[in-house]
């Protein structure tokens, strides 16, 4: 029986010191853009807060869906929005990070079968600290609102 506390007790610190960044934050709306029949990748959005003391870089990020997934963001180039890998998302401590459309985002690449609006993603955040958190992302159609360009001018 003392083992097996002891035991419990060991299991118990190592869950705790792999929690560490990814306890300070919490994630916000996080949704996946529903992809166009047939393309073969769509990018996933949300708000990540830092609710703690120190900085936290997310420097990765992993997901059943795609065979690939990778840390994005939109770069302005000569007046084209071009798409870039990023090796990390910071989040500044008591800060947020917002992934949105044209601006940074979860890219998942290579899809391995179409997707349905309503689906849910489970998302893995991974930081820079070896811990991780994973974000349920659903599975949403894009909006006029969301898309880059903007009609609603007339
Ligand atoms: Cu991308």
């Amino acid at each position: 029986m003392k083992q097996l506390s002891l035991l419990a007790a060991g299991l118990m610190v190592s869950l705790g010191a792999l929690a560490g960044a990814a306890d300070s934050v919490t994630v916000q709306d996080p949704y996946v853009r529903l992809a166009p029949p047939n393309a073969p990748a769509t990018g996933a959005f949300m708000v990540i807060r830092n609710g703690g003391d120190k900085d936290v870089k997310v420097v990765k990020a992993s997901n059943p869906a795609s065979k690939v997934t990778e840390l994005h963001t939109h770069l302005n180039e000569g007046g084209v929005m071009k798409m870039r890998p990023v090796p990390a998302i910071e989040v500044k401590a008591k800060g947020e990070a917002v992934l949105k459309p044209g601006g940074l985002h979860v890219m998942l690449i290579d899809l391995k079968a179409p997707m349905k609006e309503g689906d849910v993603v489970p998302i893995t955040l991974g930081f820079d600290d070896g811990s991780s958190k994973q974000v349920d992302a659903k599975v949403v159609r894009p909006t006029a609102a969301a898309m880059p360009m903007d009609h609603k001018h007339h």
